[in-house]
């Protein structure tokens, strides 16, 4: 496998920097952290090393430096007015540097081929779930089964030099992105479609392939899939699911149970589950007002109430983004090449008009401006996709390629066991008294 090659050439000098920095320069303050970013979810405290991607407050992510718009010009493509291949983001955030069309092929190839491998009784261990079990409960569980097949722990086990831990994370990796288009594809058919489920076709690329196998064919889902699994793949390291996948690992438990546990964080509402409840939200909305084509004005008011139920607008709002989502605008040019008269992309456009505002008149939302989320169910129902449960494992699946690559990294570094210092809250009052 070259990649590992070139992995480990370009990972030595920067492990070693590592090392020098933590040797030379330990004592270095960086930071001042006050009380209230510790009790409001440590926003903006610098508390770990993410190499993946970087997330600007008013530009949005940059995967290894270059922005959505830049990778859609630079990534390899099926086709030249298309959308870049997730294979390539993942080589791009593995090794640091843009492929090739080979790289990229050569992913594409290595995936199909480990695809293969799903032991039965990670489908027995689907299949003794009810199947009105939430799919995020079907999709952790699957993947927690298919740790039985982890190199990691083996190898572990048979006594391994502590600099060699990620080579068999990287294979665990591998496998595991591999196989988790056919898991996500399985438990949709399971679900929605009586269990009438679709082979794999091999010569197919990883998220053309995940179309297939959920039964919607058509080249436009296949771009759009594309396209999707680049966009959700990762947003820094601090979220929910990135920080939980490196925390976990960072105890050495392997890439399934450090994914997992990613997987169960991302199945909260205020994360990645917030691209079901949106539409959650908006059918309720036509439901309530009688309407399946409300007025700005009626979606203004439904807002509004929801504001004074206590609830949250699900698809608006971020910890750290204080500008519309780079993700959330790409997905909407890819409406409006496509489907610009789609009912749900016109609601979608409604609802961008007005939310902000009802945001920003309750004078604490930071950042009143839409998320990924706002749109990603609208355009897959608009392709037939609208079964809207299974949308946080489709986020899932492509999550997997910027916290799975973070994890071989935390290993190619030789990151010790994360442990922060916690306090009681005497300890907090004790600070001002
Ligand atoms: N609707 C209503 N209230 C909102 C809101 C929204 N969309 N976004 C923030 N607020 C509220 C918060 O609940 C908080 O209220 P409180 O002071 O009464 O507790 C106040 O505004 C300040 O929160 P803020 O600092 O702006 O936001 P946080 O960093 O705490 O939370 C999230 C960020 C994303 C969790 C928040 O904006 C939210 O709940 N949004 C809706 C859920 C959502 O879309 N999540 C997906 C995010 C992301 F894209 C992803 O992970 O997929």
């Amino acid at each position: 496998d070259y990649i590992k090659q070139k992995l480990i050439d370009v990972a030595i000098p920067k492990a070693n920097k590592v090392r020098e920095l933590v040797k030379e320069h330990g004592d270095k303050v960086i930071q001042e952290v006050t009380m209230g970013q510790v009790l409001t979810g440590m926003k903006g405290v610098v508390g770990l090393m993410t190499c993946t991607s970087k997330l600007d407050p008013e530009e949005g992510i940059r995967f290894r430096g270059y922005s959505i718009p830049e990778l859609k010009e630079k990534l390899p493509k099926m086709h030249d007015d298309g959308e870049p291949l997730p294979e390539g983001v993942f080589y791009l955030m593995l090794t640091g540097e843009i492929p090739s069309d080979d790289d990229v092929k050569y992913i594409s190839e290595q995936w199909a081929l480990r695809a293969q491998g799903i032991p039965t009784h990670v489908y027995d261990v689907i299949e003794a779930l009810p199947k009105d079990a939430h799919p995020m409960i079907q999709f952790n569980t699957a993947i927690l089964a298919m740790s039985t097949e982890s190199q990691f722990r083996k190898a572990y086990l048979v006594g391994m030099d502590k600099k060699d831990y990620w080579d068999p994370t990287y294979e665990g990796v591998m496998d595991l992105i591999a196989r988790l288009p056919i898991i996500a594809a399985y438990i949709y058919r399971r679900v929605f479609h009586q269990g009438r489920h679709i082979q794999a076709d091999p010569s197919l690329d990883w998220a053309g392939n995940l179309a297939h196998m959920m039964g919607h064919d058509s080249e436009e889902l296949r771009r759009l899939m594309r396209l999707y699994m680049l966009i959700h793949s990762d947003h820094e390291g601090g979220n929910v699911s990135a920080h939980a996948t490196h925390l976990v690992g960072s105890a050495l438990s392997n890439p399934y149970y450090s994914f997992a546990a990613g997987m169960n964080g991302l199945a909260g509402p205020l994360h990645g589950m917030a691209n079901q409840d949106v539409m959650h939200w908006l059918n309720k909305l036509k439901r309530e007002i009688g309407s399946e084509d409300p007025s700005e004005e009626q979606i203004k008011a439904y807002a509004e109430d929801t504001i004074r139920k206590g609830r949250v607008i699900p698809g608006y709002g971020h910890a750290v983004l204080r500008k519309t989502d780079p993700r959330f605008q790409v997905q909407l040019d890819f409406a409006n090449k496509y489907i610009p008269d789609a009912p749900y992309i016109k609601l979608v456009n409604r609802i961008y008009n007005v939310v902000p505002g009802v945001l920003t008149a309750t004078g604490k939302v930071k950042n009143p401006w839409p998320n990924v989320d706002a749109i990603s169910g609208s355009l897959l129902t608009s392709y037939g996709i609208a079964e809207y449960p299974i949308y946080t494992v489709l986020f899932g699946v492509s999550r997997a390629l910027g916290v799975l690559t973070q994890l071989i990294w935390d290993r190619l570094y030789g990151l010790p066991i994360e442990r922060p210092k916690s306090q009681n809250l005497q300890w907090f009052i004790d600070q001002v008294d």
